[in-house]
């Protein structure tokens, strides 16, 4: 049964039991329609109560089905506007009783309530922004009726969630329990509603009228557009759908509010968007390995090397609440690292991220020492050491002798074997990798490599302590550079070529930002520094001598501008804005090293900038999926999309490929064999595969 009918005190009690979330899908809306005519038609009830139990009220629409497009379930009969009308004009008064998410479509559904109860667990949010469409069952017109316009735009337009303290001071909910004593939040909506049968009054959002001078809302509306960065279609619609609820007579906005909705339901953003969000669950899914495999509690943690990296690493565990020993060969390096992340956490009161209690109580999770025998407690130890073999090899040594017997051994290695890694202790099985990305504090993303020995419940146990540090976790294969820096340089490298034969740094960057990239390549790499650039293709050119790169940036190093962290790289950067500039001493040396070299320069449009780079991810990407190093394209979309700055209106390199058709993506491959250093354009034979039998990546 998906909708639980109780009754209580002669209230029908109403519980959504769809589980995982309570997805407003056809089968409980149909269930839900059913189950208030039920309470509507019988004399003897005198109020309803709708909740979801205790653990979620709903997470809204169900997602699964917007695939099926504009004549899929999610338009069906009853349509969700249609429930929350259903709901509203209900004879008796309906009121909800919301514990954890109330999301969406679930928020809709409150709304057309007549009274909203909550407890401390509860957490609200529009976020169908997110998914590149508006609210479409009446969220529009009926949050600024109840919490006012600002208010409305604020949370639309972010599609933020707040928690239940923050939705009281808003004005979306009536009455919070905060005390257990008090009962649960449905006993309390159960008062409520005998209270409103017995006044004979319950109010209608959709009654009320918002007052405000057109001037005032076109204030509104101008400082919400000022505040996006780069808006996408739904944003702008759902600013609009918001004045409409001042400016239209409701029945009339519903209708637009849905006409809109169908429309950005069908956009390219929206399916990107989509795709983004179920790619990130998947991807935490291991392929070959129940759900049902034992996994290792990860209560304490040791991070070796209390360089940047380690102490960010650090910073994430104490951040889930976890004690971690950061440990260093030298007393000074411990002491700089754990001065480095009191800085950190110093900054993050500053800026009014953190309160200093909180920030206080993650400090003392953080110990520093020098003395290795420590490990000895921790359930994983992660080492973060300088990128060196040897010295990698040193670490594991002691880590092997001094940690307990069940700890997981974790390397953050980013470029080396990690099965030789492995190999350097007694126990490979119970080694993996965690390659976090810099800073580890922030970056969403955490790349677990699965090593040749390493055991399937150690994979499992660190896909979890992923979950557990707010990580989305994407497994890789072992290989250089694993999924993300691997195609990273093939990007890169067209990146460079491009200023070869024509094209400036600026042009590059502004291409790609243009389409969407967090920041270009040649930003990226003044970020990353420009040195380590340099060190990898200086290890390329003894590992593989044939393989051709430009020299340009060899000599952009060389010059000692390393990027951001010297005040120039690819550009100038202003010692207190650190804003770029295009610097005229960077264009003539690509121009004069052309020249030297007889390249032929020519005007390169920003089309073919973006599809090279961006073709060159894809290319890559099919060896990876081929190669077994990713599980799944949209694995590698999810790694992009988390760490590498891919726009998720765009949904990823690989789901971007798809859009194009990979047909069109093999055929322009093939034209560019024709160019400037065609021959290292190869497809991939997975890319041409698919390509020829007009298949997709996503069927892989
Ligand atoms: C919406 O509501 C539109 C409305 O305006 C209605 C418009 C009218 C009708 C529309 C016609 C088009 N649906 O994240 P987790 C699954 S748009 C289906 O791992 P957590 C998820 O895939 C919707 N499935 O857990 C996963 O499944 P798996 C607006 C959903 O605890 C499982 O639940 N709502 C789903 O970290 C657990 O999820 C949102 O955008 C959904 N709505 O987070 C909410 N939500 O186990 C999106 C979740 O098989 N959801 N699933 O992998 C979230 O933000 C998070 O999932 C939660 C839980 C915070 C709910």
């Amino acid at each position: 049964m998906l909708v639980n009918y109780e009754v209580t005190e002669s209230v029908a009690v109403l519980t959504m039991q769809q589980a995982p979330v309570n997805g407003l899908g056809l089968p409980l809306r149909k269930a839900l329609r059913e189950m208030l005519h039920k309470a509507f038609d019988d004399a003897t009830i005198k109020g309803v109560v709708l909740t979801g139990g205790e653990k979620v009220f709903s997470a809204g629409a169900d997602i699964e089905e917007f695939e099926a497009g504009l004549d899929g379930p999610n338009f069906a009969d009853p349509y969700l506007g249609s429930l929350v009308d259903l709901v509203e004009a209900a004879g008796k008064p309906v009121v909800a009783a919301i514990s954890g998410v109330c999301l969406g479509g679930g928020l809709e559904l409150v709304l057309g309530c007549h009274y909203r109860v909550a407890d401390s667990s509860a957490r609200f949010g529009l976020p169908e922004v997110n998914l590149g469409i508006l609210p479409g069952a009446g969220g529009t017109q009926r949050l600024p009726r109840l919490i006012g316009v600002e208010g409305a735009l604020d949370l639309i337009v972010s599609g933020e969630m707040v928690d239940c303290e923050r939705a009281v001071s808003l004005g979306l909910i009536d009455r919070v329990l905060v005390d257990e004593a008090e009962g649960t939040a449905v006993k309390k909506a159960v008062q409520l509603a005998l209270e409103a049968a017995s006044s004979g009054h319950w109010p209608r959002l959709r009654d009320v009228v918002i007052r405000m001078q057109a001037n005032e809302l076109s204030q509104l509306i101008e400082a919400k557009i000022a505040t996006l960065r780069k808006p996408l279609p739904a944003a702008l619609q759902c600013i609009d759908a918001v004045s409409w609820s001042v400016t239209l007579p409701f029945e009339e906005a519903l209708g637009k509010e849905y006409a809109a909705l169908r429309e950005l339901m069908a956009s390219a953003e929206s399916q990107a968007l989509r795709h983004a969000f179920f790619a990130e669950r998947r991807a935490g899914k291991i392929q070959g390995i129940s759900r049902e495999v034992p996994v290792r509690a990860v209560t304490s943690v040791a991070v070796i090397g209390a360089g940047t990296m380690g102490s960010g690493i650090a910073m994430c565990c104490a951040n889930a609440g976890m004690p971690v020993m950061l440990l260093d060969t030298s007393e000074e390096a411990v002491q700089r690292g754990l001065q480095g992340l009191a800085a950190n956490y110093g900054a993050a009161i500053k800026r009014g991220r953190l309160t200093t209690e909180v920030a206080d109580r993650r400090l003392r999770l953080i110990s520093g020492s020098t003395d290795f025998s420590r490990i000895g407690s921790a359930d994983l130890v992660i080492e973060a050491v300088y990128e060196d073999m040897a010295v990698k090899e040193s670490v594991f040594r002691a880590i092997d002798s001094f940690a307990q017997p069940d700890a997981i051994l974790a390397s953050n290695t980013s470029t080396l074997d990690l099965d030789a890694i492995a190999g350097f202790t007694s126990r490979p099985q119970d080694v993996v990798g965690l390659h976090f990305f810099s800073p580890a504090n922030l970056m969403r993303l955490l790349e677990v490599v699965r090593g040749a020995k390493t055991r399937d419940e150690v994979l499992a146990s660190a896909m979890q302590f992923a979950r557990k540090i707010g990580k989305v976790g994407v497994v890789a294969g072992v290989c250089d550079g694993f999924i993300g820096n691997r195609m990273f340089e093939e990007y890169l490298r067209q990146a460079y070529f491009l200023l070869d034969e024509g094209a400036t740094p600026l042009q590059v960057d502004r291409a790609l930002e243009d389409w969407g990239m967090a920041m270009g390549p040649l930003a990226t790499m003044d970020l990353a520094g420009n040195d380590i650039g340099l060190a990898i293709r200086k290890r390329r050119k003894i590992e593989q001598p044939d393989r051709p790169y430009s020299a340009i940036p060899d000599l952009v190093a060389e010059m000692g501008r390393f990027g951001q962290k010297t005040g120039a790289g690819w550009y100038r950067y202003d010692p207190v804005t650190r804003k770029r500039q295009a610097d005229p001493e960077i264009d003539s040396l690509v121009l004069e090293y052309g020249a030297r070299n007889h390249i032929a320069r020519r005007e390169i449009s920003d089309e073919e900038i973006v599809a090279r780079c961006l073709f060159a991810l894809a290319n890559e990407g099919a060896l990876i999926l081929r190669e077994g190093i990713a599980q799944r394209a949209s694995d590698i979309d999810t790694v992009y999309l988390n760490g590498y700055g891919f726009p998720a209106h765009r949904g990823g390199p690989m789901f971007y490929a798809d859009k194009i058709g990979l047909p069109n993506v093999l055929a322009r491959i093939e034209g560019f064999q024709a160019g400037y250093m065609g021959e290292l354009w190869q497809p991939a034979s997975l890319l041409t595969e698919l390509g020829e039998t007009g298949q997709s990546f996503a069927s892989v």
